[in-house]
């Protein structure tokens, strides 16, 4: 009888923690991250700043930071953005996080916010 006390407390334990660490994957979560969190974290943006803006052809030049994603050191280079709507978010000069990928041997930028 003692034995099946001590079972009960420790289930209730369990379960007691069990929930705790649900509650702390919720409150971590935020909701409107969720979209970066297919192909990385924001954390893992890459540093940059925008040298020079074509939005006839879609492309960017950064002087960018490491880019971990494709193992690329720091240097200023031309990059094709996915969406042109994300060039009207950025102005030559300005210091900024974006997101890269390799897409059918090219290298696009998928999204891009100014740094605060
Ligand atoms: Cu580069």
């Amino acid at each position: 009888m003692k034995s099946m006390k001590q079972l009960a407390i420790l289930i209730s334990m369990v379960s007691a923690t069990a929930f705790s660490v649900n509650v702390l994957a919720q409150a971590t979560m935020e909701p409107g991250k969720m979209g970066d969190m297919k192909m990385m974290s924001s954390n893992d943006m890459v540093q940059g700043e925008i040298r020079k803006i074509d939005k006839d052809t879609s492309k960017i030049t950064i002087k960018h930071g490491e880019i971990k994603n494709l193992e690329m050191p720091p240097m200023t280079m031309v990059f094709t953005v996915k969406d042109k709507a994300l060039l009207d978010k950025v102005q030559t000069g300005d210091k900024v996080r974006f997101n890269v990928v390799r897409e059918d041997g090219k290298i696009v930028v998928t999204e891009i916010q100014v740094a605060k």
